[in-house]
């Protein structure tokens, strides 16, 4: 069956386009998929633009677009296997972390089904008996979701759910790296009765099957999660058609441990806030903030742990962590710690590519702690993208909230301490979306997720994730007007 989804049916590409979608552990052939191109994308958005304009589907009844984001749920869950298993095949990344992510998946598209529901606008008290007034939330059209290749799926419900929630059509363009959830997410939208021409899929790369997506004057909000540099060129080419924009672009985000913290459970998440699937995570703690009294222990011992961390394929049970995407992530991943030696930090553990012959083929990297870093260089601030560790050193609260706010991004923070005034006096002066106090990488679809500064624009999840995809309307009704004689009568 062709994997281009365009009002209503399956096709292939016009252009003939296809690309092999190969497993990042061992380069093994996945599937090859049907590739879209300009024309093949201008078609998904036309079909989108008559779904919004001339059906029902925008106008429809809250509650059934809801039962439909019920039974797209049950499909996803009961489903759990087939889907986590094309998620590990496309990522690399280890089947029960897949597993996890379809819990998450099936969790948003339950949230956004009662968040809809429940948040219909309000009635406005304007002080005049004469007037009913109410703010009322509209879908805003036709909605370009751009998704990346980390948490495939997961990153897409974020988009889909909200969107269909509040009435909007799509076309949704996930990487080309790993189109496979996307494609099992929408037969199951089909199954779960999403008409013709609401949502649409679109595959392959960037410049030529998601540029236009930004371009052409039909859509009306493009919501992308992915690099800063490609969110900035996606911020310059929209403003000529001024669509509304949602971005999550990333962070580098710092992890604060002070000398009162329980170091232990510290240290243990200190390693799963950055070697979690390699690093390849929006979220991930790539910036160790240890304060100066405890620095040598902490890091000795978590060299030690890193230099266990076992590394292997999505089936391999004894696997802890997987490989990173491709191999030319890999390279800018091993350029960016070559950097940091150029710089002066310290290679502590990793640094290369694992000896093991079994995983040479895939794209494997060793995790890695640089030490001896400051925020002045160029590791620090950049976003490696993968499974490296910066340790910076700290004296005191103000220079470890100095320190951890000296980036351009603002996506999220941990801090880590036994004294709980000192624990909310830092969570506060943190610069970015999300800050975790004694803990590390939860989230749940009720909280709203998204970056101060350059980590973006716009929140995902939660009723502001909601927000995103709806217009808000002011309806002002006066039921006794009366002539006001503000010009004369002649
Ligand atoms: O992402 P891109 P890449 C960061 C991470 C990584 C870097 C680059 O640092 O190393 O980004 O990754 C589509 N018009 N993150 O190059 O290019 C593209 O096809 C329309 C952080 O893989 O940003 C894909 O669907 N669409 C991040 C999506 O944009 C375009 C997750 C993301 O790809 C396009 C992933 C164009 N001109 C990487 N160019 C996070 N925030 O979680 C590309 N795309």
């Amino acid at each position: 069956m062709p994997e281009l989804y365009i009002d209503g049916a399956w096709r292939a590409a016009l252009a003939g386009g296809q690309r092999d979608i190969r497993c990042p552990a061992d380069g093994s052939l996945t599937v090859t998929v049907d590739e879209a191109g300009p024309d093949d994308t201008l078609d998904a958005i036309l079909a989108a633009r008559r779904a919004f304009d001339e059906s029902s589907w925008p106008s429809g009844s809250v509650h059934d677009r809801c039962a439909l984001l019920h039974r797209v749920a049950d499909l996803l869950a009961s489903h759990k296997s087939d889907v986590a298993r094309a998620e590990s095949l496309d990522t690399g990344k280890r089947l029960v972390e897949s597993e996890y992510d379809v819990d998450d998946v099936v969790a948003v598209f339950r949230f956004y089904a009662g968040a809809a529901a429940g948040t219909a606008g309000r009635v406005v008290d304007t002080g005049r008996p004469d007037v009913r007034s109410r703010v009322v939330h509209e879908p805003i059209g036709v909605c370009a979701l751009i998704t990346p290749w980390n948490y495939p799926l997961l990153q897409t419900s974020w988009k889909v759910a909200p969107c269909l929630a509040a009435g909007n059509t799509f076309v949704l363009k996930p990487s080309e790296l790993t189109p496979s959830t996307a494609i099992l997410l929408m037969r199951y939208l089909i199954e779960a009765g999403l008409p013709a021409g609401v949502g649409n899929l679109v595959l392959g790369a960037g410049p030529q099957a998601g540029a236009l997506l930004t371009t052409h004057p039909g859509v009306d909000l493009v919501s992308f999660t992915g690099g800063l540099g490609t969110g900035r060129q996606l911020m310059a080419a929209v403003a000529p058609t001024v669509k509304k924009v949602a971005l999550e672009l990333g962070g580098k985000n710092p992890n604060i441990v002070f000398a009162d913290a329980d170091l232990e459970v510290a240290l243990d998440f200190a390693l799963t806030a950055i070697f979690l699937h390699s690093g390849q995570v929006c979220s991930a703690g790539a910036r160790l903030l240890i304060e100066g009294s405890v620095k040598d222990k902490f890091v000795d011992e978590l060299v030690v742990r890193a230099e266990r961390i076992r590394l292997g394929g999505p089936f391999d049970d004894k696997a802890e962590t997987g490989p990173l995407i491709s191999a030319e992530h890999r390279a800018k991943v091993e350029a960016y710690v070559e950097a940091g030696r150029g710089e002066g930090a310290q290679v502590r553990c990793g640094g290369s590519r694992p000896d093991d012959p079994a995983l040479s083929v895939g794209f494997y990297y060793l995790p890695t702690i640089l030490d001896g870093c400051t925020s002045s260089m160029s590791v620090v601030q950049n976003e490696s993208f993968g499974p490296v560790l910066t340790v910076e050193t700290f004296v005191d609260e103000d220079d470890a909230v100095r320190i951890a706010n000296d980036t351009i991004f603002g996506l999220a923070g941990a801090v880590w301490t036994s004294n709980a005034g000192r624990a909310e006096r830092v969570a506060s002066r943190l610069r970015m979306g999300t800050v975790w106090i004694n803990d590390y990488h939860p989230y749940v679809p009720q909280a709203e997720w998204g970056g101060y500064k350059q980590s973006g624009v716009g929140r995902e999840l939660g009723v502001a994730g909601l927000d995103e995809y709806r217009e808000t309307k002011h309806i002002w009704h006066n039921v006794r007007p009366e002539v006001q004689r503000w010009f004369g009568d002649g």
